[in-house]
C-alpha cells in the first residue's frame, strides 16, 4: 500500500459532509491520502502526536477542517513545518465566518494557508494540495492542467438563455 502524501483531518465527523470534496479531489487525482477526525481541543494529544509525526510519515500537505473556535489547523501548523491548509467549516450559528476568522487570522511567524468557508474551500484546499505535489511530479501536473482546461471548455460552452 502506498503511504499517504496528504492529510486530511477534521474536528468532527460532523465535518465529513464538507471535507469529503477534498477527499474526492484527491481521489479524482490519484493522490494517497489518508482522512480522519483529530480534533483539537477532544485529543489535543492525538493532535500534536499527528503533527509531529506529519514529515517522517511522507506528508507533504495537511488538510484541516474545522468549525466554530477552530483551532486544529493553527495549533496543527504550531508543531510541524508540514504546510497546513485550513478549511473553515460552516458552523451552526455563525454560518462559519467565526471559522473562518479562526483560521486566518494567525499571528506572524505561523502560516495558516486558508481557504473559503465550506465546500468550495475543501475542493480548493485538495487542488492547491495537489498543485504543491505537481511541482515535483510532471504526471500530476499533466492531470492539473487538462483539469483546468476541461473547466475552460465548460465555460466557454455556456450559454444564456433568452432575456426577459
Ligand atoms: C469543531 O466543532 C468541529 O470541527 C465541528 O465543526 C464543530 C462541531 O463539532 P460537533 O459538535 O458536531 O462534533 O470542533
Amino acid at each position: 500500500m502506498t503511504s499517504p502524501r496528504v492529510g486530511v483531518v477534521m474536528g468532527s465527523s460532523s465535518d465529513w459532509d464538507t471535507m469529503q470534496h477534498a477527499v474526492q479531489i484527491l481521489e479524482q487525482f490519484g493522490v494517497p491520502h489518508e482522512a480522519r477526525v483529530v480534533s483539537a481541543h477532544r485529543m489535543p494529544d492525538d493532535m500534536f502526536a499527528y503533527a509531529e509525526a506529519a514529515a517522517g510519515r511522507g506528508l507533504k500537505a495537511i488538510i484541516a477542517g474545522a468549525g466554530g473556535a477552530a483551532h486544529l489547523p493553527g495549533m496543527l501548523a504550531a508543531k510541524t513545518v508540514v504546510p497546513v491548509l485550513g478549511v473553515p467549516v460552516a458552523s451552526r450559528h455563525l454560518q462559519g465566518v467565526d471559522s473562518l476568522h479562526s483560521i486566518v487570522q494567525m499571528p506572524k511567524g505561523i502560516p495558516v494557508a486558508t481557504f473559503a468557508i465550506g465546500q468550495a474551500g475543501a475542493a480548493n484546499a485538495a487542488l492547491f494540495a495537489v498543485a504543491l505535489l505537481a511541482n515535483e511530479d510532471a504526471a500530476l501536473r499533466g492531470k492539473l492542467e487538462a483539469f483546468r482546461a476541461e473547466q475552460t471548455a465548460a465555460a466557454r460552452a455556456m450559454t444564456l438563455p433568452p432575456a426577459g
